[in-house]
């Protein structure tokens, strides 16, 4: 079995690699490890940059060898926010710390006739021990719900309806989000590049 460095600090995305990638065996992202610094214009710079800032710490102060180091940059792009919050995902509204309250301030951003298109879009990067680095990346289509619905998942799944539901993916239960999430389609590929 892998032993894969996950280097992420979210919560939400720690669940769902357990449930999506069983197959390896995570060390986690220590509590008194430094911030990984993401300052990079796209999702697939920022991955690579957390999984490098991670490599390099933990080969100065890990406290098992791992086989690689793997990160996620993901985020919701909403077609009438021209793209936004993308890669500022984790900092919209930095003012307020409960989803609830964030999913509101960017639903109140739309005007009531615009386009309610989004999409969740997540970058893979791996770094094995030895050997070249990679990415993989999934997404999934769907359009934002008029409210914050459910309790399920985490982040912006309670305003996200994806194609061909009418229910968020904080209503939906999270066999079905893994079936089709941008996370899956990502952990799939990479699974697929692990084989
Ligand atoms: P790490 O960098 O420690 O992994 P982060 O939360 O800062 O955690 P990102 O920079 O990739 O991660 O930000 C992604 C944000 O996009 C995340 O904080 C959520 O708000 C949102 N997001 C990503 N995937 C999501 C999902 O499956 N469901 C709901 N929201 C998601």
């Amino acid at each position: 079995m892998l032993k894969v460095l996950l280097a992420s600090r979210n919560a939400g995305k720690l669940r769902e690699f357990s449930e999506l990638l069983p197959h390896l065996q995570f060390v986690l992202w220590p509590k008194d490890a430094p911030e990984l610094p993401e300052t990079g214009a796209f999702f697939q710079d920022n991955a690579l940059q957390k999984a490098e800032g991670a490599r390099a710490w933990w080969n100065e102060h890990g406290t098992e060898p791992v086989d690689g180091v793997l990160a996620d940059d993901s985020g919701l792009c909403v077609d009438a926010l021209w793209g936004g919050p993308g890669v500022l995902s984790a900092r919209f509204a930095p003012d307020l710390s409960d989803y609830r309250l964030k999913n509101q301030r960017l639903l109140s951003l739309l005007p009531e006739v615009a386009d309610r298109g989004a999409r969740f879009v997540c970058v893979l990067a791996y770094l094995p021990s030895s050997g070249p680095p990679f990415t993989v990346s999934g997404s999934v289509e769907g359009s934002l719900a008029q409210e914050h619905r459910g309790e399920g998942g985490f982040g912006y799944d309670p305003i996200f309806i994806p194609q061909g539901h009418t229910r968020t993916f904080g209503e939906l239960p999270s066999d079905i989000k893994h079936s089709l999430s941008h996370r899956a389609r990502a952990c799939a590929a990479l699974k697929e590049r692990l084989a």
